[in-house]
């Protein structure tokens, strides 16, 4: 397999994104980050792909931060997120297609972040859960105060972020953070079979639904009604709405384009 620390796969119209440190459980070093941020920008930039998979090598998800290389000893952790975590985040979060978090094994500290910034999360039925950081004196970053308790609640946010206790992908599902727990083998298969499936889909509606549910809480009612509206007039003038519609109408199976 390539040593570079983050592959980029194309089958059709979707690209799989592989966390590639296995030797460490694919922990985020500058090189990983770097790669990542280039690899989403790439997916993000390229009209002939329409749903992303974001999945790691080996037994690991990613294990957080490299702690062996890790900057939070020396005063630069801000710089560092500033400049390495945030863009990727918020990458993921703009992207305007779907992107399948396939969680093969433990995702820890910045690694669970990069699972929540994704769409839809899988789980491999060992793959687990972490919010590592405060065993090692740290606050979670990298988005997960944000994600964890929109997903979670806050009461489980809490306890996960201050007992730092690891959670099996069967309760987080339980928890909501988790939609599907697949066997280990069919992890993978499983979620690129998922993500032909979005490809296939009005893709530019997706987009749009991304919109509408990234800040939704952070908006009134009143403001999230109008941003629906408005997003409803741009979606009702794509040529997939059109085939929607009339492949209903014609009793016949759709064929979008994501235009
Ligand atoms: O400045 C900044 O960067 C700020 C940003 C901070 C963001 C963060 O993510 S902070 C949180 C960092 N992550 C952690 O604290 C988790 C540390 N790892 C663990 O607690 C455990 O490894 C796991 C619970 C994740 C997995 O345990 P286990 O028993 O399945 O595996 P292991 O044996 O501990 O690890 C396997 C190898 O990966 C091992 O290497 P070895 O002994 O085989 O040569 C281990 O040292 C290495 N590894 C695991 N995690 C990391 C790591 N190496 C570097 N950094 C890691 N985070």
């Amino acid at each position: 397999m390539s040593d570079s620390p983050v592959l980029y796969q194309v089958d059709g119209a979707v690209a799989t994104i592989t966390l590639n440190r296995p030797d460490v459980l694919n922990a985020l070093n500058t090189a990983l980050m770097l790669a990542l941020r280039e690899a989403v920008e790439k997916a993000a930039a390229d009209a002939a792909i329409r749903a992303v998979v974001v999945t790691g090598a080996g037994r690991g998800f990613s294990a957080g931060a490299d702690l062996a290389s890790s900057s939070g000893g020396t005063g630069n952790a801000g710089t560092t997120l500033r400049e390495r975590y945030h863009p990727v985040i918020l990458a993921m979060r703009a992207m305007p297609k779907p992107i399948i978090s396939a969680v093969n094994g433990v995702a820890a500290g910045a690694g669970m972040s990069i699972a929540m910034a994704g769409d839809i999360i899988l789980a491999g039925r060992s793959a687990s859960f972490l919010q590592a950081f405060s065993k090692i004196g740290l606050v979670p970053d990298a988005g997960s105060t944000w994600f964890l308790p929109r997903y979670v609640g806050d009461v489980r946010a809490r306890a996960m972020a201050i007992l730092a206790d690891r959670i099996s992908a069967q309760d987080a599902q339980a928890f909501g953070l988790v939609w599907q727990v697949h066997e280990d083998a069919e992890l993978l298969p499983k979620a690129q079979e998922m993500a032909q499936r979005l490809a296939a889909m009005p893709t530019r509606a997706y987009a749009m639904i991304k919109q509408a549910l990234n800040d939704s809480h952070q908006r009134d009612l009143a403001t999230q009604l109008e941003l629906e509206a408005d997003l409803q007039v741009e979606a009702g003038k794509t040529e997939d709405f059109r085939e929607g519609v009339a492949a209903f109408l014609q009793k016949r199976p759709p064929q979008f384009k994501g235009r």
